[in-house]
């Protein structure tokens, strides 16, 4: 079997996902942190973004594709169940992470801390963004109630998705607060933000500040 590589840089909450589910399965691969639209990556990716993945002859870029192929073709647990009502459940919480959930608690509200514009974060914009945060944070809190899981009663690829954009959220103050007082979501955060398949795949800390 040729090596299976997962290329970006391990802050993207897209690698982190991909690269979870390798440890999940317990699927040896090698991690090249590469920014996006460097050259490898744009060579994968139409739009220069992370992740991509290369194995053998086959290069694939989109963290659900690249998480599908890797549970497919690999031993280990599945992520995505073989039950064809839970894989769509999967599909459909994966869809509602990347169009719902990543636009607004990542690209608003923690880009909006992380890579201010004109390097002054806006916190009027900040403070919009957490507001409509919180009927997104009610409805993953009443999804996680009865079981912990998003999907069935097992970890699959719809937790995995949007475990790294909550541990974000929960960096920033308004993020905390508003994540502290969904008591089903935090309870799911403490649990699986604590299993070693997230934290191998973690980012490593940021440099302190000076
Ligand atoms: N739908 C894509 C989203 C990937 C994505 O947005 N990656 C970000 C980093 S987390 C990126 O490469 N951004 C660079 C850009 O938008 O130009 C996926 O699931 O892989």
């Amino acid at each position: 079997m040729p090596a299976l590589e997962i290329i970006g840089v391990p802050q993207s909450n897209y690698v982190w996902a991909v690269r979870m589910v390798c440890e999940e399965k317990g699927v040896p691969y090698q991690h090249r942190a590469e920014r996006p639209h460097s050259a490898d990556v744009d060579a994968i990716h139409p739009f220069g973004k992370i992740p991509v993945m290369r194995h053998g002859d086959v290069q694939l870029c989109e963290s659900k594709a690249i998480a599908t192929y890797i549970d497919r073709v690999f031993d280990g647990p599945k992520v995505i169940p073989e039950d064809v009502k839970l894989a769509a459940q999967v599909e459909q919480w994966v869809s509602l992470g990347n169009v719902e959930f990543d636009k607004l608690m990542i690209r608003q509200y923690v880009v909006g801390y992380v890579f201010p514009k004109d390097g002054k974060v806006d916190m009027a914009a900040i403070g919009q963004a957490a507001e409509k945060m919180k009927p997104q944070v009610a409805v993953l809190d009443r999804a996680v109630a009865n079981t912990g899981h998003l999907v069935g009663d097992g970890l699959t690829l719809a937790d995995i998705n949007i475990l790294p954009m909550l541990f974000y959220v929960n960096r920033f103050e308004e993020g905390k607060a508003i994540l502290g007082a969904a008591r089903n979501l935090s309870a799911y955060m403490e649990r699986h933000f604590a299993r070693p398949s997230f934290r191998k795949s973690a980012p490593p800390p940021p440099p302190p500040k000076n």
